[in-house]
């Protein structure tokens, strides 16, 4: 009996044994199962990453190129800044040099000799400026100081009593003395001098071939 007992443990265990190999191979037909997907997926996640790598290389490429062109644009608009910034502080000191003064942004010369109204012009023109033009009880005011009748850059010879600026421009604010401007006596008088010093309308229109001082102006700012 012993016996027969043993028997049917054994039978019992092989059973056993048998349905733990089954369900082994289930599971390794699982595993096989996934086995032929999870390389497939590693391979998605490969190119999903490599895309990701791509377009964070792309980003960086453009940052990097605009940073490099806008370093590159400030540096040219530097460049230039200075390179014009040279070029005034080397017409200052050209100007201070030859001993125009410097006033309300602009360099003003004043002749030691007598010129027609024309030839004085035209000294201007060759110094690189042009006779002065009164914009200003300011400018008019500093002619004063100076206490010499000279000649400024207005006229009427185009078409008498039109007062035209030598840049074109129509008089506006005019500074002429007390009864000024007046052809005097019949004269033909269509240029302009800074005349009565005493006064602060100090203008006289005169005629243009008489010699007188002048006063240049070149417009400067820094
Ligand atoms: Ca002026
Ligand atoms: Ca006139
Ligand atoms: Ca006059």
């Amino acid at each position: 009996m012993a016996i027969y007992e043993n028997a049917s443990e054994i039978t019992v265990k092989m059973m056993n044994l048998s349905d733990a190999s089954a369900r082994t191979a289930a599971s390794k037909s699982h595993s096989d199962e996934d086995g032929t997907t999870v390389p497939g997926g590693k391979l998605l996640r490969h190119v999903a990453v490599s895309f990701c790598l791509l377009c964070v290389l792309q980003v960086a490429l453009n940052i990097s190129l605009r940073l490099a062109l806008c370093i590159e644009e400030n540096y040219k608009t530097l460049t230039e800044e200075r390179d014009e910034l040279k070029r005034k502080l080397s017409n200052f000191a050209h100007y201070s040099n030859q001993g125009w003064v410097y006033f309300s942004s602009s360099f003003y010369y004043i002749s030691s000799i007598k010129e027609t109204w024309q030839d004085s012009r035209d000294d201007c023109v060759r110094r690189g400026a042009d006779l002065m033009i009164i914009n200003s009880e300011e400018e008019q005011e500093f002619t004063r100081k100076y206490r010499q009748i000279m000649w400024i850059g207005l006229t009427d010879r185009e078409t008498e009593e039109v007062w035209k600026w030598v840049d074109g421009t129509l008089l506006t604010t005019s500074f002429w003395h007390s009864g000024e401007p007046n052809n005097y006596e019949g004269t033909n008088e269509d240029c302009v001098a800074v005349n009565y010093h005493d006064y602060k309308n100090s203008w006289n229109d005169l005629e243009c071939v008489i010699k007188n001082f002048w006063i240049c102006e070149k417009k400067m700012t820094l």
